[in-house]
This record gives structure tokens, C-alpha cells and sequence, in this order.
């Protein structure tokens, strides 16, 4: 048998068999109408579901073996069967994204929780309680589509609300600024970071060659370029990330009076990152980091959640700043205009498929809804062209808007008609405007509406003269230092600390060295220590200062910028690992699992072996493997040992360095008396992050920086 049907996978019998329904593929139709589709099988009707068909309905016998000219034969070209199976594989990937091409999504709810009609007629605004689904995919920018979840980048956090007035998409990241002021640069910026053009690498990450070429030559990157350095591009996991709509947007009231707003999500778990140390072994330790953390998360029920905040601000106020609200390089201080919560969003939902959801979703900034419309940012302008010509290349056809995830949710209807891939089929006459078919009786089709159809704001900017036509830019998008400094100075000196290494990390990699000196020479504009400190860190001679356009003005550092300053102590959401071996006291276990649920973590048992161990008091399964569980993968850990065998992991690698990273990561390590042996191994001192069993929900998940300066050298 085995010679006669060459291809043994395991499920050998499956392979030899006729039988419709070997396997039970689900039904393939998206409309759920496969019932109807086989009416006519007779009385092979009651297994139609189960029957593996072609796309055209027809039923297939043998899914195991192509059809061939006798037993040692060519293949036939005739297997319409096998031609069209593979003919679809071959198609299976489209063009990813040309950034933001890694993402996660997930599916959730918006909630009004403060209704402000005085601000907006938006309709998802207009009343507390009022809900809408939304959907929200999270990425990196430069890598790939199988890149890796962690390496030093920004995060897209683009937000599709399904609206009763259509849909509204808020296309964010977590860090409130961006590297360009004009559209124009933006395939120059997005060329520097992506893999070297010749090379073909290196794969998300901006540590290379083009990219600070790039940057050292743009100085109104510098602001972007001091959160980039920073903690925020390497969260800890996306539910612990914020998210900003970046551009000036606009609110316009039921008067049609409007504001200028900046739209913030906060998430509700805090905002955590981890070490760029960590960061790095994560990528080796688990790639899906970030993917798996906010599936299990969903799955599991903790729904992560985040408040939308606005700060809304008028034409008097934008007139007073020393830099111009249409830059996107610059934020309004939360000090000046306090963020006003006025919604909750909650991901409760995972996609059902990957590909049709979180990969065919398509974004639009240009989706918006009546009460509120865009501002003059000339990035946001040039976003508005962007997204719209992408989806066409991306996903194929015009009609892009036809795939479940993008429709929308209320109705629709216009007189666009055909195109590729045209899944709606209208029905009558009218497919232009005017027309008077219904005059006839016939469906005349819909009509624009004046008084409920979108209008757009009639700014009146008396700084604007719209009848020049320019290439240029206003006078304060020449500020370019300004807020790089005040960010810096906003952090705490362990924070500045990591924005420094981060730089002489980045520039380290860089072998032109014209190039780091241009970059260190422009830190000189933003703070002589930071630049000294990465010259030192380089061991380079302090270049000279780059010119500034414009001199920067000193302003206010705000602690609503540092990540530190903000740490709140909790376990919600956070993920413990608790190691045992052969002979670990069950009741101990289970009582930390306990205190740690109690308190809304959660908990995750590594062992040498996963399989049921015996431990005082029964058996006791692992989640993970020691060797595949590193400590990275945790924010914090704990260790209920026996002195056998602590003795015998202090001789295994991945033990010790379960500790060791632990401790370099400045995370909470509880331990009994049995683990010493392990610790000192590891080099582990005690301080208030090292203690035992009984203090660890006291202590927490929090980070224990004072610590960092001992284990690692910072620039
Ligand atoms: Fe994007 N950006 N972008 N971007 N962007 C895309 O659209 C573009 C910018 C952002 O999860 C693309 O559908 C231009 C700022 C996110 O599907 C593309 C400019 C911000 C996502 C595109 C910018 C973003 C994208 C690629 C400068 C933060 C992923 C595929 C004018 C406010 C959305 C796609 C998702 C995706 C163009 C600048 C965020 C090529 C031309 C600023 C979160 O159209």
C-alpha cells in the first residue's frame, strides 16, 4: 500500500479515502447559503455541509490524489480539481502593506461615557451610554508581514469605529508626534528605515546605515526621534500602550461652531514597557509576543480597554503657542489642555480569521463623520490621497469597501457601479443623478442630503492667504528643537539614561561616521549632556553643533510625558511565572497562583518538564518548559523549589539565567529559602525587588530601576 500511494502524512487512512466527508471542512460559502446550493443533490443533501466542493460547487472525491495517466503517469491537465486548488494557494498572499505591514486586531466596543454636544455633533458623542462596534488593528512600521512583535519601533494603533453615520477612523500610534511635517518626505522617511536597498536588510530596524543618514539630515525629526529612543517603542505589550491621533483634527458643533482637537486613547492597564535587553530576547524567546499576549488576553475574558481623551482648544489659543497646531512634529502639553475623557473602547472580541479581518481591513484617515473634520496639517493632507490609492493596490479592487470588515454597519447606497470584484448586485434602472425614474414608479435612487449629509468647516484662518499658491512651510515648523528638549527633560534620569543608550546603541550600527556625527551634533541642539553622553557612549570627539533654523525657546518639562513618573503598581494584566521542579509543595503554588489571580494577574507555571511532575501534595502540570519559558516572556517570577533540586538547576543554564534576567530586567524576584543556591549563582543581590514568597503581592510587578545602574552600564 505504501508503495502503491507514495505521499504518507499521518493520518494515513484519511489519505486513501473516497469517502465525501473524510475530512469535514466547514462550508465555504460567506453568505451561509450552501443549503439552497445543493437542493438538487437528492439524497446526498443531508451531508451537503459536510461535502468538500470546488468554489463552484462541485463535490470532490479524492482530495488525497491528483488525477493521472495511469498509476506511474504524467499528471492530467484536465484535474480541474487540482488546477484550481492550487491555482488559489498560489494567489493566497496580497501585497502587504508597505508600512505597518505587521498588526494585530481585534474586534470591541466604543462607549460614549461623557456626551459633549456642545463640542461636536458627532453622533457616537451625542449621548452617555450610546455604544458602536469598533475594530482595531496594532502594527509596527518598517518590518514585514512575518517580522518579529518587538523591535524598536513605533506602533501604529488605528482605530475603525462603525458608526451610525458611517465609519470613523482614527489612524494612530502611541507616540503623539511624527518624524515629518510634510507628505512629501514621507516615502524618503519611510525608504531610510526599511531595509537597506541594495542589501535586502536589516529587517525592522532602524539601527542602520539610511535611516540616521536620513534623520541626521532632518532635523524636524528630532522631537520624534527623542520618543523613539525612548521606552514607548518597546511596550510591553499593546494593551499596555497609549494611542494619538497625532494631527490637529477638528470638532464642529449642531452650529456649526468649531474647535481644534487632539484625540488620545489611555490605555486602562497603565503604559509599561520593557528593556531594549528584553526586548531583544523576547524576539528570539517568542516573535508572536505582542499577537499572543492580546489574543490570550481576549480570550481568556480580561479585556483590555482604553479612554478616549480629548483636548480641544480654539483659534485664540493656537495662536498664542510658540509653535504652529498644524505641525504634527509638536503636541499640545497635557499641563496647557487637560485631556477630557469622554469614551471607554474595549477589545472583547478576536477576529474569527486573520487574513479576512485583520488583513483585509483597510483604513482611511479620510473616514470621518459629520462634527469632526481635518485640519490644514499638511501631513494629514497628504494621508487623506494615501490610504484610499493603497487599498487599491493592496487589496485589488475599488470595491475594497465591500469586505465585511470594511463596510459599514449603517446602510449605504450611491450610484458607483461595477468594478473588479463587485459583490452587490443593485437592482433597477438609476444608476446616474438626476434622474426622474421615480416619477415613473420606478426606484429613483438616493439623494444627497443638505441638512444631514457631511459639510465641511468653513475655517476662516486669517494667517492663511489662499490665493498664493506656495511650496513652503510656516514660519514655526522651523522650531525643531524646542519640544525634543522639553521630552527629554521630562523624564526621569533612568528614562534619560535609556533615551542616551538607545542612541548609542542605534548609532553604534551606523559605520558612516559623517553620519553619527551629524546626529550627535544635532542632540547638541536639543542637550549638551544628552549629546556628550552619547559621544562618550560612541567614544567619538564631540562634533560640532548643528545649525538650528530656528533658536528653540525653553519650555515647561511635563511629567505627563514620562512613562515612570506615571507607573502605576499593578497586577492587573500582568503575567507571573512561577517555577517548581519534582517535590515543590503544591499548596505553596497554589496559594501564590491565588493571591496573584486575586489581585488580576495571572499566572504561568514553568518546570524542566511539562508533562504531570510530582510535587508534594499530588502531581502538578507546567504551562511551559523551562528552556522555552525564558523570564523575559514574564513581569515578574517566583521560585518554589526543593533544596535537591535548586541544587541541580544551579548546574543548568536556563535556570540561571531565568534569575539573571530577571534581575537585569529589574523585575520583582520571590523566591523560597531553597532558591538561594540559584540566586547567588545568578548573581542575584537582594534589594526591594528580591524577597520572599510571602511579600510578593505586597511588592508587586513594578520595576525596580534603582536597581538598573548595577547590572547594566548606561550611557
Ligand atoms: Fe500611515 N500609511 N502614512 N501614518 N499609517 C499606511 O496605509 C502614509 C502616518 C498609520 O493597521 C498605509 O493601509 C503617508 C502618520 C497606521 O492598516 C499608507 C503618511 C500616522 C497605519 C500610509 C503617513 C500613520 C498606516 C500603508 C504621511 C500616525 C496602519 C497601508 C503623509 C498618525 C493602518 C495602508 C493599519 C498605514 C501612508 C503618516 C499611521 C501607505 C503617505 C502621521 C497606524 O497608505
Amino acid at each position: 500500500m505504501a508503495k502503491k500511494h507514495a505521499p504518507s502524512p499521518a493520518n494515513d487512512h484519511a489519505l486513501h479515502s473516497h469517502q465525501p466527508g473524510a475530512f469535514r471542512p466547514a462550508p465555504t460559502d460567506p453568505r451561509g447559503n450552501g443549503d439552497e446550493l445543493h437542493q438538487d443533490a437528492g439524497d446526498q443533501v443531508e451531508d451537503a455541509a459536510a461535502c468538500l466542493t470546488d468554489n463552484f460547487g462541485h463535490r470532490i472525491s479524492d482530495n488525497q490524489n491528483s488525477l493521472r495517466a495511469g498509476e506511474r503517469g504524467p499528471t492530467l491537465l484536465e484535474d480541474f480539481v487540482l488546477r484550481e486548488k492550487i491555482f488559489h494557494f498560489d494567489h493566497e498572499r496580497i501585497p502587504e502593506r508597505i508600512v505597518h505591514a505587521r498588526g494585530s486586531g481585534a474586534h470591541g466596543v466604543f462607549e460614549c461615557t461623557k456626551a459633549i454636544p456642545g463640542l461636536t455633533k458627532a453622533s457616537i458623542l451625542q449621548k452617555e451610554g450610546a455604544t458602536c462596534p469598533v475594530f482595531v488593528r496594532f502594527s509596527t512600521v518598517a518590518g514585514g508581514a512575518g517580522s518579529v512583535d518587538t523591535p524598536r519601533d513605533v506602533r501604529g494603533f488605528a482605530v475603525k469605529l462603525y458608526t451610525e453615520s458611517g465609519n470613523w477612523d482614527l489612524v494612530g500610534n502611541n507616540i503623539p508626534v511624527f518624524f515629518i511635517q510634510d507628505a512629501m518626505k514621507f516615502p524618503d522617511l519611510v525608504h531610510s528605515v526599511k531595509m537597506e536597498a541594495d542589501r535586502g536588510y536589516p529587517q525592522a530596524a532602524s539601527a542602520h546605515d539610511t535611516f540616521w543618514d536620513f534623520i541626521g539630515l532632518m532635523p524636524e525629526a528630532m522631537h520624534m526621534i527623542m520618543w523613539a529612543m525612548s521606552d514607548r517603542t518597546i511596550p510591553r505589550s499593546l494593551r499596555m500602550m497609549e494611542g494619538f491621533g497625532v494631527h490637529t483634527f477638528r470638532f464642529v458643533n449642531e452650529k456649526g461652531e468649531g474647535k481644534f482637537v487632539k484625540f488620545h486613547w489611555k490605555p486602562v492597564l497603565g503604559i509599561q514597557s520593557t528593556t531594549w535587553d528584553e526586548a531583544v530576547k523576547i524576539a528570539g524567546a517568542d516573535p508572536d509576543f505582542h499577537r499572543r499576549d492580546l489574543f490570550e488576553a481576549i480570550d481568556a475574558g480580561d479585556f483590555p480597554a482604553w479612554d478616549l481623551g480629548v483636548q480641544v482648544f480654539d483659534e485664540a489659543f493656537a495662536k498664542k503657542q510658540p509653535f504652529d497646531v498644524l505641525d504634527a512634529t509638536k503636541l499640545i502639553p497635557e499641563e496647557d489642555v487637560p485631556v477630557e475623557i469622554v469614551g471607554r473602547m474595549t477589545l472583547n472580541r478576536n477576529v474569527d480569521n486573520f487574513f479576512a479581518e485583520t488583513e483585509q481591513v483597510a483604513f482611511l484617515p479620510s473616514n470621518i463623520i459629520p462634527g469632526i473634520d481635518f485640519s490644514n496639517d499638511p501631513l494629514l493632507q497628504g494621508r487623506l490621497f494615501s490610504y484610499l490609492d493603497t487599498q487599491k493596490s493592496r487589496l485589488g479592487t475599488t470595491n475594497f469597501h465591500q469586505i465585511p470588515i470594511n463596510a459599514p454597519k449603517c446602510p449605504f447606497h450611491n450610484f458607483q457601479r461595477d468594478g473588479m470584484m463587485q459583490t452587490l448586485v443593485p437592482t433597477g434602472r438609476a444608476n446616474y443623478e438626476p434622474n426622474s425614474l421615480a416619477e415613473a414608479g420606478e426606484n429613483g435612487g438616493p439623494r444627497a442630503s443638505a441638512e444631514t449629509g457631511f459639510r465641511t468647516f468653513e475655517a476662516n484662518d486669517e494667517r492663511n492667504d489662499p490665493a498664493q499658491k506656495l511650496r513652503t512651510r510656516a514660519e514655526l515648523f522651523a522650531d525643531h528643537f524646542s519640544q525634543a528638549r522639553m521630552f527629554y527633560l521630562s523624564q526621569t534620569e533612568n528614562e534619560q539614561a535609556h533615551i542616551a543608550s538607545a542612541l548609542v546603541f542605534e548609532l553604534s550600527k551606523v559605520t558612516l561616521d559623517h553620519v553619527r556625527a551629524r546626529v550627535v551634533g544635532q542632540l547638541r541642539n536639543i542637550d549638551e549632556d544628552l549629546a556628550k553622553r552619547v559621544a562618550a557612549g560612541l567614544a567619538i570627539d564631540l562634533p560640532t553643533k548643528e545649525k538650528a533654523a530656528r533658536t528653540p525657546v525653553e519650555l515647561k518639562p511635563s511629567d505627563a510625558l514620562s512613562i515612570q513618573k506615571n507607573a502605576d503598581d499593578m497586577m492587573e494584566g500582568r503575567k507571573v511565572a512561577i517555577l517548581f521542579a519534582e517535590g515543590s509543595d503544591k499548596a505553596a503554588i497554589n496559594a501564590l497562583k491565588s493571591q496573584v489571580e486575586d489581585a488580576g494577574g495571572s499566572v504561568f507555571l514553568v518546570a524542566p518538564k511539562v508533562g504531570g511532575i510530582k510535587v508534594k501534595g499530588g502531581t502538578l502540570k507546567a504551562d511551559g518548559q523551562l528552556a522555552g519559558s525564558p523570564s523575559v516572556l514574564f513581569d515578574a517570577v517566583a521560585s518554589i523549589l526543593t533544596d535537591e533540586q535548586a541544587r541541580a538547576l544551579s548546574a543548568q543554564g536556563a535556570a540561571v539565567q531565568w534569575f539573571m534576567d530577571a534581575y537585569g530586567h529589574c523585575k520583582t524576584i520571590a523566591h523560597d529559602a531553597a532558591t538561594q543556591i540559584l540566586l547567588d549563582k545568578a548573581g542575584v543581590e537582594r534589594d526591594g525587588g528580591v524577597v520572599a514568597i510571602e511579600a510578593f503581592v505586597d511588592v508587586g510587578t513594578r520595576r525596580h530601576w534603582a536597581r538598573e545602574a548595577a547590572v547594566r552600564d548606561l550611557a
